[in-house]
């Protein structure tokens, strides 16, 4: 577990890995947010989630695409 000094960020350490759904494929969008938990210098326990674009507000970030319905066949023949 990773240890921040106060007033000192981190934005490589933690990685997360997420399979989209069939759901998520049929609304052509992705809701993520992340939790963070630690002790404050007083040794309080203190939570935040994430935003989409402020460090005050604690909206999930909406990953939006266009899905392509496809399907590929290659055919090769051996002599
Ligand atoms: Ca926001
Ligand atoms: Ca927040």
């Amino acid at each position: 577990m990773a240890s921040l000094v106060p007033g000192e960020s981190d934005s490589n350490t933690f990685v997360g890995t997420y399979t989209l759904s069939l759901t998520d494929v049929n609304a052509s969008q992705v809701s993520n947010q992340a939790t963070v938990e630690a002790q404050d210098p007083d040794n309080s326990n203190v939570t935040d989630l994430s935003d989409d674009n402020s460090n005050f507000e604690n909206d999930p970030t909406i990953t939006s695409y266009d899905a392509v319905d496809a399907i590929n066949l290659i055919k090769e023949r051996n002599l």
